[in-house]
């Protein structure tokens, strides 16, 4: 198993000088109480009714990206993976809309935005382990993998994770190999089997999380979703990622189609 992350920041208007050197030694932060528990309820319920919503209108496509289906403990249909939510919802849209998320940006550089319209916007992960349940993890994978498959060229870009549930690092949840998104192009290609390979590494470091913490990890740092090691409630996992980009401002649109990166990594999955 791997190491417990050592390292939790307050996160104010401004990163400190110790916060920016770990970032930039280990490719990832963790910052306690982003939401307080009145803000996570309501970014929950939010959640659920834009569920509700886009259960009915039978949408499987957001944007061009496709809507990950599942079910609940109860047998009742969930989505399980959520794109461009902060443009439905004006409580999500408040969260990306936070001030304390431009202090942020300097990790990435200049030019660097928050991407509520490109990429997928703001992606909701809902993990729940049930017996036949398709996402309960998710093996080990670079976001910036994406870039080279799409153009061959990687562009900067940082992940922030805004987590809804308790998920200590007993109960599975986010893993990362620290300074790997410091390797070359062939260690991003080949360090680990994409999406295949589930193994804990004797590297990776675990979060101790409380709902309302937010990580932030580079694009090029490799990382997985450790399933629960229980069932039901308890493995109850729902994450907010925004995407920090840069460069050309390309956004999406209702009618953008399927990247083919979509089609493919829904049939490895
Ligand atoms: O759920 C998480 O914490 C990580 C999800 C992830 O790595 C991804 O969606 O690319
Ligand atoms: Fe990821």
């Amino acid at each position: 198993m791997g190491t417990k992350s050592p390292d939790i920041f307050g996160l104010s208007e401004s990163l400190t000088a110790a916060q920016k050197l770990f970032f930039a030694q280990n490719g990832f932060l963790h910052f306690q109480q982003f939401l307080n528990p009145l803000m996570v309820q309501q970014a929950l319920d939010a959640m659920a009714e834009l569920e509700r919503e886009w259960l009915q209108q039978g949408k499987t496509h957001i944007y061009g990206v496709p809507l990950r289906m599942g079910f609940d403990i109860d047998g009742s249909p969930i989505i399980q993976r959520f794109a461009f939510a902060s443009l439905y919802h004006e409580k999500l849209q408040a969260i990306i809309a936070d001030p304390r998320l431009k202090a942020l940006l300097c990790l990435l550089g200049p030019g660097a935005r928050l991407g509520e319209r490109e990429k997928d916007g703001m992606v909701i992960n809902h993990y729940v382990n049930v017996p036949g349940s398709g996402f309960c993890r998710l093996g080990w994978h670079t976001d910036s993998i994406r870039d080279l498959f799409l153009g061959g060229k990687v562009f900067p870009m940082l992940n922030i994770g805004i987590h809804l549930d308790d998920c200590p690092m007993n109960m599975g949840g986010l893993r990362v190999l620290p300074g790997t998104h410091e390797q070359n192009t062939l260690g991003m290609l080949f360090r680990k089997r994409y999406f295949l390979q589930h193994k804990a590494d004797r590297k990776e470091v675990g979060f101790d999380v409380r709902a309302g913490d937010l990580t932030i990890h580079d694009g090029r740092l490799w990382h997985r979703v450790a399933q629960a090691p229980t069932v039901g409630e308890a493995s109850r996992r729902r994450v907010i990622y925004i995407p920090i980009i840069s460069g050309k401002y390309s956004p999406k649109h209702p009618e953008s189609t399927t990247p083919l990166y979509h089609k493919l990594h829904t049939l490895i999955k």
